[in-house]
């Protein structure tokens, strides 16, 4: 059966064997279990805390939250009531239709539309579509915005991203083709409270220390590779990415995140940060993104 719908989350299943499982709340993929061309063998290849809680209560601690309309902690007028990393990922979403179910994958639709709770934060009209589609080695998502609003002028201002955590011990996983991109090195501030303006020197990004670390037009096309695994992401019109993992430093103050659980996820975060995606009113923008199971092996340098 390749669609099983419950009350509270979708299955998807490829006639090959990879799978999917997302939560109608936040949109949230829990869990991708794919093989590579090499080997087909269905492997678990995103990291969810054991200590995550998934009843719709708080953000789940893993897989891949949606992040809108804004980026860490709100920056911009519109988004001054809201909490982290915005709403996308705390509200329930509507299953829409089934766009494609045939031999080369499966893929479907939710929606999320302004509600009750929404619109007593945030009071900009938009359309959210969260698209799905499980293939055999991949899977891909896409958010698509629609600013609703009737009025000429009235520009949706927002900042987007998928909050992957991708499962790899930290200890080994490199990320490629960031040399020479300039990043902001959240872990240190300025003397202002800003994040450090630096530049990549290094061709493969490792995640040893704590790192949290916002990319400029950023290259759209990461290798995500360790000893025994890989994950390549390919996004489109996501113009940063961000590399998050909090070691010990960080990690053992987070409530829900499981005992060395830093230990074994990195997130690779392709995002629209900087500049603000601003649309006009009718308009739609998408941002998506394709994560391909790849085979392990030291294709980064260090
Ligand atoms: O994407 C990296 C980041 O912004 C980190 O600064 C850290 O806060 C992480 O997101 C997790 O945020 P959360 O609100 O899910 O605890």
């Amino acid at each position: 059966m390749p669609i099983e719908q419950s009350e509270n989350k979708v299955l998807l299943s490829h006639p090959k064997g990879s799978s999917a499982e997302l939560l109608l709340y936040g949109a949230t993929v829990v869990s991708w279990k794919a093989g590579t061309e090499r080997d087909s063998t269905p492997v678990e290849r995103l990291f969810v805390s054991s200590k995550a809680v998934q009843d719709g209560t708080k953000p789940v601690r893993g897989g891949i939250p949606v992040v809108f309309p804004c980026f860490g902690l709100p920056s911009h007028p519109d988004h001054v009531r809201l909490d982290q990393h915005g709403f996308a990922r705390k509200e329930i979403w509507k299953f829409d239709e089934v766009v494609m179910d045939n031999a080369a994958g499966v893929s479907v639709r939710l929606t999320l539309e302004p509600t009750t709770s929404i619109s007593a934060k945030y009071e900009k009209p938009f359309h959210l579509a969260f698209v799905i589609t499980l293939a055999e080695h991949q899977l891909s998502t896409d958010l698509h915005v629609k600013n609703t609003s009737t009025s000429p002028g009235d520009i949706l201002e927002f900042q987007a991203l998928f909050h992957n955590y991708i499962s790899a011990p930290s200890s080994g996983v490199l990320i490629s083709s960031l040399q020479n991109r300039q990043y902001l090195d959240k872990t240190e501030s300025t003397e202002q409270g800003r994040a450090q303006l630096k530049t990549e020197t290094r061709s493969g990004v490792d995640v040893r220390s704590y790192t949290d670390s916002v990319y400029q037009d950023a290259p759209q096309d990461y290798e995500v590779t360790w000893a025994e695994g890989g994950i390549h992401v390919k996004s489109t019109n996501l113009p940063n990415v961000v590399i998050w993992n909090p070691q010990q430093e960080a990690g053992a103050k987070i409530g829900d995140m499981e005992e060395g659980g830093w230990e074994r996820f990195v997130c690779v975060e392709p995002g629209h940060i900087r500049p603000f995606v601003k649309l006009e009113s009718g308009k739609r923008w998408i941002g998506q993104q394709v994560l391909t199971a790849i085979n392990g092996g030291r294709k980064n340098q260090p």
